[in-house]
């Protein structure tokens, strides 16, 4: 399956609940996760199409590669889209949300030391979608 296709249809991820963990770098294909983390934790999800809902304080969810689709909810979170075309939210308090290449769109709802930056080297007509808390 393309990439494309597997973008056109987020059902095929694999659903995923953190039981094994919250690194899912070796996942054979995108993954889909909705729920609580602990305090503290790395999140990592895969080189595809990614969905994914992540609650908890002081996190650090890197989406990798893909065009991924990730909502922060909570504290303190640094969220780092990766490479793709992300859509990416933080709701809450001192988030930071990074896109990375490709073309993003970020949202921060949150308060405080919120930033939404797009991080390009090498497209400067990279389109920046900011909402303001
Ligand atoms: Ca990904």
């Amino acid at each position: 399956m393309g990439a494309h296709e597997a973008h056109r249809d987020r059902r095929l991820c694999a659903v995923v609940d953190g039981s094994n963990g919250f690194d899912f770098g070796d996942a054979s294909s995108c993954v889909c996760f909705d729920g609580a983390v602990p305090d503290g934790t790395e999140v990592t999800l895969t080189p595809y199409d990614d969905c994914a809902r992540v609650a908890g304080n002081e996190l650090y969810v890197y989406a990798d590669d893909g065009d991924d689709i990730v909502e922060a909810v909570g504290d303190y979170i640094y969220l780092d889209g990766g490479w793709g075309d992300d859509t990416l939210a933080a709701s809450g308090g001192y988030n930071y949300v990074v896109g990375q290449g490709g073309v993003d769109t970020c949202f921060n709802g949150g308060e405080g030391g919120c930033t939404c930056e797009i991080k390009d080297c090498g497209d400067e007509d990279e389109p920046l979608a900011a909402v303001a808390p």
